[in-house]
This record gives structure tokens, sequence and C-alpha cells, in this order.
């Protein structure tokens, strides 16, 4: 059986939530008491040496990475398919889910980690401004190249493991008070509104 150690407020978890319900894939969800700090013991520390969820678990394969994760699910579960069949269409889709790492998650991370879990006093608002503009700077590259002219998708017309990677960091644009542009913010709400979004909301 395929075991998924999670956290239900993780967005990189929820990467993988996403994907398991787009594709039907029977699984089990283990909940890491991070508030505990269940991530840090040797238990845990075993399975993920860098403790942090997510971490897939099957048979004796263990994986983490939500992105790494997301990819190895493709490849043992194709249908549907969360990718395009042609080299450069998935190219493509790898293309995006690097860039959603490194110029929306990042410096979301940095706003979105002190709003949820620590007190205003803690906040580095300076930090938070700087990335909120790269992370507005990113949205409107996206809104201009690759979301112009109407299109629905960030590649060819279908849904994929890139729209799969932006989701959860999507749902707290209002909370890093990120207004985007139009077309982001039309793709915005597709994505957040498909069941396997709203199956996986946090609820806070
Ligand atoms: N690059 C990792 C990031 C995972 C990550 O940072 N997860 C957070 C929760 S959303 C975590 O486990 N943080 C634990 C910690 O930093 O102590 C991935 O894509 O899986």
């Amino acid at each position: 059986m395929l075991r998924i150690h999670h956290h239900p407020r993780s967005t990189y978890s929820r990467r993988v939530l996403i994907a398991l319900d787009e594709k039907s894939i029977p699984h089990e969800l283990v909940a890491v008491d991070m508030e505990k700090k269940a991530h840090r013991q040797p238990g845990y520390l075993a399975y993920n040496p860098y403790a942090r969820v997510p971490t897939l678990q099957e048979d004796g394969f263990v994986l983490y990475e939500s992105t790494a994760i997301l990819n190895y699910l493709e490849a043992t579960h194709p249908q549907p398919p969360l990718v395009p069949a042609d080299a450069r269409g998935r190219a493509l889709v790898d293309m995006h889910m690097k860039l959603c790492d490194l110029q929306m998650t990042r410096p979301a991370g940095t706003i979105i980690f002190p709003k949820r879990f620590l007190p205003k006093e803690r906040w580095d608002e300076k930090a938070i401004a700087q990335a909120k503009a790269e992370i507005e700077k990113h949205l409107d590259i996206i809104e201009r190249i690759y979301l112009a002219g109407g299109r629905e998708y960030l590649v060819g017309d279908r849904y994929t493991l890139a729209e799969v990677c932006y989701a959860p960091f999507l749902e707290f644009l209002p909370l890093m008070e990120i207004a985007p542009p139009p077309a982001v913010a039309a793709w915005s709400a597709r994505m957040l509104s498909r069941p396997s979004a709203l199956k996986t909301k946090p609820d806070k």
C-alpha cells in the first residue's frame, strides 16, 4: 500500500494529496504531528533525514520532495495523465514545476509561514515585502507569457502537474495580500475549484 506521511496544513503535502485524488490512487495517510516535533524524531528521520513532509513510502521504497513524488505517481499511475504525451510538453511541465519552486514557493514561504504560524511581533516585514514583490513579478510573467490570449492552463490545453504544484500556494494569495493580474486570478480560481483542491483544502 502506498503510504503518505503528511501534515494537514502543509502546502507541499497538499500537492501530493491533490495528485492522489486526481488519479484516484488508493493510499494511506499518516499524519505527522509536527506541533509535537514528530518530524524531528528518529522514527520519522529514518524516512526523511531532512525532517520535512511529505514523504512517500511504498513497500521498502521511500521518496521525499513533493515534485519527485508527483513524478513517481505519474510514472506509476499514468491514467488520467497529468502531463502531455510529447517530449516538449513534458519538458515544459518540468520547467513550470521548477519555476514554481524557485519563483513562487520559496518567497511564499517567507510570507506564509510567519503569517500562519508566528505572532505578528516576529514577522520580518522587510523580508515579507521583498518576497511579495518577487511573487508579483513572477505572476506578471505568467500572466503575459503563459496565460496570454485566454489560455486556460500553463502547458497545452490540459491541467498538468504544473498546476498541481501551484494550487496549494495560490490558496494563500489573499493571505499574502497579493492581488493577481486578471488571467492569473481566473486561472487560480479554476484550479482551486477543482474537486481535488476542494477536498484537500486546509481548514486554516
Ligand atoms: N522541497 C520540499 C519542501 C517540503 C517542506 O518544506 N515541507 C514543510 C511543510 S509544508 C516542512 O516539512 N517543514 C518542516 C520544517 O521546516 O521543520 C518538498 O517539495 O517536498
